[in-house]
């Protein structure tokens, strides 16, 4: 990544892209530890009001994943309290998306759900999307999925491969299909963070009643003989994959330094990637295409990318994008970035202070644009006696120190020369 100094000004956004996805929900458990979470949104489902479900420390963290990491996390353990939070808006057609990291302390063998979907406000029947754990044969643990009730449609099991002790990146995917008893659910384990909807690892496709709508998300302490201890954190529901699993871009940074602006971003991982359009709009202005940066193809490596706009007016916001362009044509934009231009437009040398000065004094100018500058210090006579400045410099404010303990008092000229102009000022040293 770009380091940046600048004399002038820096703004800088550093953000995840999406910061300001049309999230349904969002919860981080960004709460104290102990903290039931009916303190913080959440209600009951059902009756029960023993064991109620609490805030945990640590958080849980899975890399790449836009709500990795933040705050703390829900605990649940077996009997008692089951909770429900709403969305922002029922859903009643589409998909919803629900994803979230989970972290299973100990499981046992029959197994229990301990997240589901439901309508708002909750009731105790409607309950889809249930997502089960359980201790497989093994000693491993397996993931599980069903529609609704397993009384006689049994949930669909993933491989017994997870282990406890390790975070998970876990999306459920209820499709409300048109039609009747037709809709269908997906589990995702670990998907690929890509920004695009990967093939499920389960489906589940029954005739069971079909939700009329979804507008909660359920965390269920499943019975004693059944269910496992979990820790689920990181909970994002929307109708759009894009919006839960983003991350294709981890970071977008815009910086305005002297007569450009300095973009970089981040990719976690890409696939099929061709590379990013840089798109760029000032206020009263259609977005305009300013230049190209090629990108990796496909890769789970992270990679740093940069782009330099020397194009810029000064005081002025400009608004960057990327366009990401797949090689099949397919594209998706960044979130937005502002930048503020702080250009100086006036060259300008101010009057040293302190002044009269002993022995030495601050001299401060202004470069409207980069380029060579020299500021030479003259006795009355015209003689040259000190160079401060004899090199190439940036736009912006500038100052510097001159230490005059080796001349002797007078009036002294100095003189900034940039661009083809020439300021000159007096000063003057009282020893
Ligand atoms: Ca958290
Ligand atoms: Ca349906």
């Amino acid at each position: 990544m770009k380091k940046i100094f600048t004399l002038v000004f820096v703004l800088s956004l550093l953000f995840s892209l999406n910061t300001f996805a049309q999230l349904l929900l969002e919860e981080n458990f960004d709460y104290p530890a102990g903290d039931t979470l009916l303190n913080h949104g959440w209600n009951i489902t059902g009756t029960s009001t023993v064991n109620p479900v609490t805030v945990a420390s640590p958080g849980l963290s899975y890399v790449g994943y836009p709500s990795s990491g933040i705050g703390n996390a829900a605990l649940l353990t077996t009997t008692g309290q089951d909770v429900n939070k709403q969305y922002t808006d029922s859903v009643t057609s589409g998909s919803v998306y629900a994803s979230f990291m989970v972290n299973v302390t100990s499981a046992q063998t029959p197994g229990d759900y301990f997240l589901h979907l439901g309508v708002n406000p909750t009731n105790t029947f409607d309950f889809f999307a249930r997502t089960f754990v359980r201790l497989a044969a093994n000693g491993n643990l397996t993931f599980g999925i069903s529609k609704s009730s397993t009384t006689s449609n049994p949930a669909a099991y993933s491989d017994s491969i997870y282990t406890t002790g390790t975070t998970y990146l876990l999306v459920v995917k209820y499709a409300l299909n048109d039609g009747l008893a037709n809709d269908t659910i997906n589990l995702f384990i670990n998907p690929a963070i890509s920004g695009t909807e990967p093939a499920p690892n389960l489906t589940v496709a029954t005739t069971q009643t079909d939700a009329v709508s979804l507008g909660t998300v359920n965390l269920r302490q499943g019975s004693s003989s059944n269910a496992a201890n979990v820790i689920v954190d990181g909970i994002r529901v929307s109708t759009f994959w894009s919006d839960i699993v983003p991350v294709e871009l981890v970071s977008f940074n815009a910086s305005a330094n002297g007569s450009e602006v300095n973009l970089a971003w981040t990719t976690a991982t890409e696939l099929n990637n061709s590379g990013f359009s840089i798109e760029r709009k000032s206020a009263s202005n259609k977005w305009e295409s300013i230049g190209f940066v090629k990108g990796n193809g496909t890769t789970t490596a992270a990679n740093n990318y940069s782009f330099t706009d020397k194009n810029i007016l000064s005081q002025t916001v400009y608004s960057y994008r990327l366009k990401q362009l797949d090689f099949d044509g397919s594209y998706s934009y960044s979130k937005v970035v502002q930048v503020s231009t702080n250009l100086i437009s006036t060259f300008e040398l101010k009057q040293n202070y302190p002044n009269p000065f002993n022995p030495s004094t601050q001299i401060s100018f202004s470069l409207v644009q980069n380029g060579f500058v020299r500021l030479v210090v003259y006795n009355l006579l015209g003689q040259e006696v000190k160079t401060l400045i004899n090199r190439n410099m940036e736009a912006g404010s500038h100052s510097i120190t001159f230490d005059a303990s080796d001349l002797q008092s007078g009036v002294y000229l100095y003189k900034l020369n940039a661009a083809g102009s020439t300021l000159t000022k007096k000063m003057i040293l009282l020893r």
